[in-house]
C-alpha cells in the first residue's frame, strides 16, 4: 500500500516539474531565463505596501489561482522566508500595462505602473506553473522579464443573441482572455435573435425579445419561423445584477467590458418587443433563425419616439457599464424598409439627406451626439462609413480592412476585425471531421500571421490602428464546449499578434510554446482544436504544366498522398517534390506526426484534365483581390469550384469577366464550358449570359456561341456550368466572357452591383 502511495506521489512531482522551459504566451518583450528555482510552499507570503491599496484584489488573485492549482493558501503581508512581492513604482519606459518580473531563489518581484501592470505580471507567473497539481511545491524558474504591449485594443467578442450562455461561461470567457492579456471583452448582447440585457424602463425587450420558440435542433438558416401561440422556451438574459457583478469580475482581470446595442438594423426582436418602433408598425414574433420573410429588422429612423427610446435605453447602459466606449452596431442596414416608409422619407427631405444611406448616417450622427452628451464614445461596424461617418466615432473594420483603411486615412481611431482571419466562427481545420461553422477557413497559422496594420497607411496615419478584436459570433456555436473550442487555440495566435513585437514573433517558436499550453487546457478539461491537419492542396502550373503543392501547418510533420482514391497510409507515397498532374484523378493526402496519420480525414482534390490545363489566363478586368482563390490560373487548374464561396472561385464584382487563353498551339477543340456560382444572400449571381470566341491568332475572334442565363436570379444558391458545344475547329486562342448583373430589385443590394464568381473554364 505504501508503496503505491509512493508511486502516485511520484507521478504526480513528475508531472508537476515537467513544465519545461518558459512558455509563455505572448511572448514578452525581454526574457532571461536563469538557472535555480524560487519555490512556492508554505514558507512563501505575498507581501506589498498597504498604502497601495488597489494591489490588495491582485493579491487575492494571485492567491486564488495558486490556491486553485496547489492547494496553498498563500498568506499575504504576513514575514516569511520567501516573498513574492508587489510593487507599484513609476517606470515610464514601460507604460501603463507594463511590467517588470524578477525572479530569483528567494523572491519574486513585479513592478508596474499601475495594479493592470502587476496584474499582467502576475499572468505571466502564472504560465510557468503547471494547471493543476495538489499537494507538491511549486516551483518558478528563476528569470527577468521586461514587458509591454504593442497595441492598446486588444479584444475578444462573443454573440450572445444568437446563442445565450450565461454568466458562467462569460466568466470563463473573461478568464481565459485575461491569461492571454487581452483587454476587451466586446458583449454582443442585442441583434434579431434576443435582446439580452435588462432594461427597466422597456420590460418586453426581455420578457417578450429574449426568447424565441426552440429550433435549436436546425441548421440556423432551415429554422421555420415561429407561429402564433407556439411556445418561446429558448433564450435568457442578464438582469442589471448580473451585468454589474461580471463587470466587476472582468475588471478585476484587467478587462473593459464594451456592451453592443445595436442599431439601427439587427433589432427584430426590440421590434418584437414594441412594434411601433418599426416603419411598418407591424406585429411580430422573434426570430428563431435565419429565416427574416416579412420581418422587420430595421428602427424606423424618421420616428422620433425612436430615438427617445434609444435614448433611454442608453442611459441605462451607460448608468451599468463604466466603459468609455459603447458600441452602437450600425452594420447590414436593409435600406428597403426605409425606402418605402413616408417617414423616414420625409425625414431625408426635411433634412436635405442625400438618400437612405445619408438617412443612416443622420440616425448614427444622432446617437453619438447623445453619446457625447453623456460624456462617452460610440464604436460602430464599417457600415457607419457610408453616408458620413458620426465626427469622433472609431469604426470596427470587419468586410475586410478597406473600411478602416478609409476611417483612418480621415483620423478616425480604427479597430480592426476583418472577417479573413479574425472571425472564430469560420472553421479553423478540415472542413471534413469539424463542427460545422459558418464558412470560411481561418486557421491558427493565418491568424498568427495577421498583421493589424495594413501597408496602405503610412506611420501617422497607423497611430490611428488601435488594436484588433476576433469575433465569435454564435449561429452555428451552441455550447460553452463548442465556444472553447473556436477560440482555442486561435485566441493565443491573436494575443501574440497584439501583445508581442513585431520582431519578437516566431511560429516556429509559438508552436513550440502552445505545446505546454495544450497540456493547460486539457488538464483543466477545456476544449480545444489541435491543429489544422487538413493538407493544402494547391495546384500550380509551370511552363503550361500542371504541378500539384501539398503543404501542412503542423510543425515537423510530413505528409503521404495516394492518386488512386484509396486513404494514405503509412506506406504510401511520401510527398518531397510538386507532383505532376497529366490524367484525371482523386489525389488524397494526409498529415503525418511522430508516425502516426493525423486529422479526421484526409484532403482530397479531383484533377479533371482538359485541353486548356495549366495554361495561361489573362483578364481583361482584374479579378478582385478578396477571390483570388489559388493564384492567376485557378481557372485552368482542372479544379472545379464547391459550394464554398472563399475557394476555388475567382471574384469580379461590377465588372464582367474577360478570360483569355492562349492554348499553346492550334487544337481541335469541340467543346467550352465556365463553371459559375450563384448565392443570392452573398450578392453573387449567375452572369447574364456567356459568350465563347475563338481566334487563331490573337487578334480576331470569332463568335462560337452566346448562352443565356435561364435560372430564376432569386434562386438563393446554385452553380452552373455554361458550356458550348459545337462541330470541331481549330483554335490557339479561346476567349470567354461573362456578363455581370445589379442585385435584382427586393435584394439588400437593389441596383448595385453584383459578383460574378466563375471557375474552371473547360476546353475539349
Ligand atoms: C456578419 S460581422 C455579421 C453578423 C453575423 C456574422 C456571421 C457583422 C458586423 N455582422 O451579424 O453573425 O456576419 O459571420
Amino acid at each position: 500500500m505504501k508503496i503505491r502511495i509512493l508511486f502516485f506521489l511520484n507521478l504526480a512531482v513528475t508531472v508537476c516539474l515537467a513544465q519545461i522551459g518558459v512558455s509563455i504566451i505572448p511572448q514578452p518583450v525581454i526574457m532571461k531565463v536563469n538557472s535555480g528555482n524560487f519555490i512556492i510552499d508554505a514558507h512563501t507570503a505575498i507581501q506589498f505596501n498597504s498604502n497601495q491599496k488597489e494591489l490588495k484584489s491582485a493579491a487575492d488573485f494571485l492567491t486564488t489561482n495558486v490556491k486553485n492549482i496547489s492547494g496553498y493558501s498563500l498568506q499575504i503581508n504576513v514575514a516569511k522566508q520567501k516573498v513574492i512581492q508587489l510593487m507599484i513604482v513609476e517606470m515610464p519606459q514601460i507604460g501603463d500595462e507594463g511590467y517588470q518580473m524578477d525572479v530569483t531563489t528567494t523572491s519574486v518581484t513585479i513592478k508596474a505602473n499601475t495594479k493592470s501592470g502587476i496584474i499582467y505580471g502576475i499572468q505571466s507567473l502564472l504560465q510557468t506553473l503547471p494547471a493543476i497539481c495538489t499537494n507538491v511545491t511549486l516551483q518558478v524558474p528563476c528569470m527577468n522579464i521586461t514587458d509591454y504591449p504593442r497595441f492598446k485594443y486588444r479584444g475578444m467578442h462573443i454573440d450572445e443573441s444568437r446563442h445565450f450562455f450565461g454568466p458562467d461561461v462569460v466568466k470563463e470567457y473573461i478568464n481565459l482572455m485575461a491569461s492571454y492579456k487581452m483587454n476587451t471583452f466586446h458583449w454582443h448582447l442585442v441583434d434579431d435573435q434576443g435582446w439580452r440585457i435588462e432594461i427597466k424602463k422597456y420590460p418586453k425587450l426581455t420578457s417578450v425579445g429574449a426568447w424565441r420558440v426552440d429550433h435549436n435542433d436546425k441548421v440556423w438558416g432551415s429554422r421555420p419561423q415561429a407561429k402564433p401561440g407556439e411556445e418561446a422556451t429558448y433564450g435568457g438574459y442578464y438582469s442589471q445584477e448580473q451585468i454589474k457583478e461580471i463587470i466587476k469580475y472582468a475588471a478585476e482581470r484587467n478587462i473593459t467590458i464594451i456592451p453592443e446595442i445595436e442599431m439601427p438594423g439587427h433589432v427584430a426582436s426590440a421590434i418584437a418587443s414594441y412594434p411601433a418602433l418599426s416603419c411598418t408598425q407591424k406585429p411580430q414574433l422573434p426570430l428563431t433563425g435565419g429565416n427574416y420573410t416579412d420581418m422587420s429588422s430595421n428602427y424606423c429612423a424618421g420616428n422620433d419616439s425612436v430615438f427617445t427610446f434609444l435614448e433611454k435605453v442608453l442611459t441605462e447602459v451607460i448608468e451599468l457599464f463604466p466603459s468609455k466606449y459603447i458600441h452602437i452596431g450600425g452594420d447590414e442596414v436593409d435600406k428597403g424598409p426605409w425606402k418605402v416608409c413616408p417617414k423616414c422619407q420625409a425625414k431625408i427631405k426635411t433634412d436635405h439627406l442625400v438618400n437612405e444611406e445619408g438617412l443612416q448616417s443622420y440616425f448614427i450622427k444622432r446617437i453619438e451626439k447623445f453619446m457625447k452628451s453623456k460624456n462617452r464614445k460610440i464604436i460602430g461596424w464599417d457600415e457607419i462609413l457610408e453616408g458620413g461617418l458620426a465626427p469622433e466615432a472609431t469604426v470596427m473594420s470587419w468586410r475586410g480592412e478597406a473600411g478602416g483603411i478609409e476611417a483612418a486615412k480621415a483620423q478616425h481611431d480604427v479597430i480592426m476585425t476583418p472577417g479573413s482571419p479574425v472571425y472564430f466562427d469560420h472553421y479553423q481545420a478540415g472542413p471534413e471531421g469539424e463542427p460545422l461553422a459558418i464558412g470560411g477557413m481561418n486557421t491558427l497559422k493565418k491568424v498568427y500571421d495577421y498583421e493589424p496594420i495594413p501597408k496602405e497607411l503610412n506611420a501617422i496615419e497607423a497611430k490611428y490602428i488601435l488594436g484588433a478584436q476576433a469575433n465569435l459570433w454564435t449561429e452555428y456555436v451552441t455550447t460553452a464546449e463548442h465556444v472553447e473550442y473556436m477560440v482555442l487555440p486561435r485566441m493565443l495566435a491573436l494575443a501574440e499578434v497584439l501583445w508581442t513585437q513585431k520582431e519578437n514573433k516566431s511560429w516556429e517558436n509559438f508552436n513550440e510554446r502552445l505545446q505546454s499550453h495544450f497540456k493547460a487546457f486539457g488538464q483543466k478539461g477545456l476544449h480545444f482544436s489541435s491543429g489544422n491537419f487538413t493538407v493544402s492542396i494547391k495546384p500550380t502550373s509551370q511552363n503550361a504544366k500542371l504541378f500539384v503543392n501539398l503543404s501542412t501547418e503542423i510543425m515537423n510533420a510530413q505528409i503521404y498522398y495516394t492518386t488512386d482514391g484509396t486513404e494514405p497510409t503509412l506506406s504510401s507515397n511520401k510527398y518531397t517534390d510538386p507532383i505532376e498532374i497529366n490524367l484525371s484523378l482523386l489525389l488524397k493526402a494526409s498529415t503525418v506526426v511522430n508516425g502516426r496519420i493525423m486529422g479526421a480525414q484526409a484532403a482530397r482534390q479531383n484533377f479533371v484534365l482538359h485541353k486548356a490545363i495549366g495554361k495561361t489566363v489573362t483578364y481583361t478586368n482584374p479579378v478582385s483581390k478578396y477571390y483570388p482563390a489559388d493564384g492567376p490560373n485557378s481557372l485552368t487548374d482542372g479544379v472545379k469550384g464547391t459550394d464554398a464561396v472563399g475557394k476555388h472561385w475567382h471574384g469580379f464584382s461590377g465588372n464582367d469577366l474577360i478570360a483569355n487563353i492562349d492554348l499553346g498551339e492550334e487544337k481541335n477543340i469541340q467543346s467550352i464550358g465556365l463553371g459559375c456560382l450563384q448565392n443570392y444572400n452573398d450578392w453573387i449571381f449567375l452572369p447574364q449570359s456567356v459568350l465563347f470566341e475563338s481566334s487563331i491568332d490573337g487578334i480576331i475572334f470569332t463568335e462560337i456561341k452566346t448562352i443565356p442565363n435561364t435560372l430564376d436570379i432569386k434562386q438563393k444558391k446554385a452553380m452552373f456550368e455554361f458550356k458550348a458545344d459545337f462541330p470541331i475547329l481549330s483554335a490557339r486562342y479561346v476567349r470567354v466572357s461573362a456578363k455581370n448583373n445589379l442585385c435584382p430589385v427586393g435584394h439588400s443590394g437593389a441596383g448595385k452591383p453584383g459578383w460574378i464568381f466563375v471557375d474552371e473554364i473547360v476546353v475539349e
